[in-house]
């Protein structure tokens, strides 16, 4: 086998939904080497769709635990087949999909501390786990869970502003309370319930790993100020619950050394460090090198959001979350289901199926569209509740625009709304602000344009195939330089730069300072009519 010079460097993991991948990312911020296992393909034993198996409700949504173990071994034995240095691993940390969760099994902690370097992981945490099918965050089997939540603390809002966000289905809290309700026996028999995240790095650690702020932002039960389990909270999910939980602690902690499995059986230093591991949305916020002010915006099917916030206002949109390279500081998560869902249909409808023609008729309209505003929602929004499509010429609502009207109508639509939820939740546009941009239709310059005008802020084009993966090997810099003061910004300055692709038109900022406050008057308008079209469908008219 060719030598390779000594090259140190740190590793990011990524357990996602689909895959776990790694990257090895050097002292210069270069990628240098990347695997990743898919669960559907290479376990084709544990037969998952994407990763998880759908129960016959058509909303409990699981993956085995096991099958993540014996993905890490397969990437494991890969990187050493390939001849990868192990011992040039200065740290290491991870992110996982955000929500789902482990159960260990009583006695597994032992398990854990004297692993065996010859044998794989999964062949030894077998009986580890007192639920074999983790819930996952597609799970949406909840519902009776989060109202009890709410119930119990005084509101949705009141949770929200408590954890981040009101009650949601797949936060594990939630998932929590089901799985004591229904499987009392089982939640008395774990000795420790872990995030998916928190999971991955016990098992580098060979020893329960805390859960991070940021990843337990995610769970409806962390008070995102003070940074404690909610009393009340864990109170209304399940009983002994914080000692399952272990303490939270900050996302750049050195949650220790790697155990001596991967010493003897790779060939690790003894001194590679395991730095806590986080969700993937916060890993990707890392990834992305998002500073105070900064929005991502990810264009894809359905729309996302992740915002740089440093004094968030909870709501019963969106969520936040501690920042994970920040500890002061937060982030925030929009979601927008009708994003290139609805810029597709628009694009067959009126511009003959063309991107092309998409793009002249952005071109060939003015900023601001003449006053006409669009709300297109063909299936039911997260960002508001609201479905239809529904436009106005000035006060008059209207049904039908010209072509390039409504072309124009649909994109400013969308981006205004984004921007008027982002402010909701704290979100401030600052002079230093930068859009980065992803996802398919960031490759349009004219869709860009729009957005740079909308929110007044330079827009980047930057690739987020690996940002969670990256992110995490830059988190593990990070914890390296733990105690030194350096911000997060200065470690990854070296990260190649994101791509300038639109600058704000001249005037935009006065279009956009007037539209923006008639937008969202009109969205309370439909919201409020929809609201009330719901209670008068609703109504029992046979009381019984
Ligand atoms: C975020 C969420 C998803 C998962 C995907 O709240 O549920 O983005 O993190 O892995």
């Amino acid at each position: 086998m060719a030598e390779h010079p000594a090259r140190p460097c740190c590793l990011g993991w990524d357990f996602s939904t689909q895959q776990v991948k790694v990257v090895a990312v050097d002292a210069e911020l270069n990628v240098f080497y990347e695997d990743s296992v898919n669960f559907d393909r290479d376990l084709l034993e544990y037969g998952t769709q994407g990763g998880v198996h759908v129960h016959e409700d058509g909303l409990t949504v699981t993956s085995p635990v096991l099958m993540w173990v014996q993905a890490l071994d397969i990437i494991l034995e890969r990187m050493k087949a390939s001849g990868f240095d192990f011992s040039q691993v200065l740290a290491l940390s991870g992110a996982g999909q955000q929500h789902g969760s482990v159960y260990w099994k009583t006695g597994a902690s032992g398990v854990l501390t004297s692993l065996s370097p010859d044998l794989l992981l999964h062949k030894q945490l077998q009986a580890c786990f007192s639920i074999r099918d983790s819930p996952v965050w597609m799970d949406s089997s909840t519902t009776a869970q989060c109202r009890q939540l709410e119930a119990a603390v005084g509101g949705a809002q009141a949770l929200s502003g408590l954890t981040g966000s009101r009650a949601y289905e797949r936060f594990t809290g939630n998932q929590i309370a089901k799985i004591y309700q229904q499987n009392p026996e089982a939640y008395s028999h774990t000795e420790r319930i872990s995030l998916v995240s928190s999971f991955a790095a016990s098992l580098f650690l060979g020893s329960y790993s805390p859960i991070d702020y940021s990843d337990g932002s995610g769970m409806n039960l962390l008070q995102i100020q003070d940074k404690v389990w909610s009393q009340v909270c864990l109170g209304a999910c399940a009983p002994h619950l914080e000692e399952k939980l272990g303490s939270p602690v900050p996302s750049c902690s050195v949650v220790g050394a790697i155990s001596s499995y991967y010493v003897q059986r790779y060939g690790f230093s003894p001194g590679c460090k395991v730095v806590a591991f986080t969700g993937d949305n916060p890993a990707s916020l890392a990834g992305m090198r998002l500073e105070e002010g900064d929005i991502a915006v990810s264009l894809g099917t359905s729309d996302t959001l992740f915002l740089w916030l440093r004094e968030p206002m909870p709501a019963l949109e969106g969520h936040i979350f501690c920042n994970p390279v920040d500890a002061r500081h937060y982030m925030a998560l929009l979601c927008f289901k009708n994003g290139s869902l609805m810029r597709e249909k628009i694009r067959d409808e009126s511009a003959s199926c063309s991107w092309s023609d998409f793009s002249e008729a952005l071109q060939s309209t003015e900023m601001g569209n003449g006053g006409n505003l669009g709300f297109y929602f063909d299936v039911m929004e997260i960002t508001p509740e609201i479905i239809g499509r529904h436009r106005f010429s000035a006060e008059n609502q209207v049904s039908a625009f010209p072509r390039a009207v409504e072309i124009r109508a649909l994109i400013e639509g969308q981006f205004m709304a984004k921007r008027i939820h982002a402010e909701a939740l704290g979100y401030r546009v600052m002079p230093k602000t930068k859009i980065l941009a992803t996802g398919g239709a960031s490759h349009n310059r004219d869709i860009l344009q729009v957005l740079a005008d909308v929110f007044g802020a330079p827009v980047y084009v930057t690739d987020t195939a690996n940002s969670a993966c990256v992110g995490s090997a830059y988190r593990a810099f990070q914890g390296l330089a733990a105690g030194t003061d350096v911000p997060f910004s200065e470690v990854v300055k070296l990260a190649p730069n994101p791509r300038l692709a639109a600058t704000p038109t001249a005037g935009a900022s006065q279009v956009y300072e007037a539209l923006l406050p008639r937008y969202a008057k009109l969205e309370q308008r439909i919201l409020s009519q929809i609201r009330g079209f719901r209670s008068e469908f609703l109504r029992p008219r046979h009381p019984c």
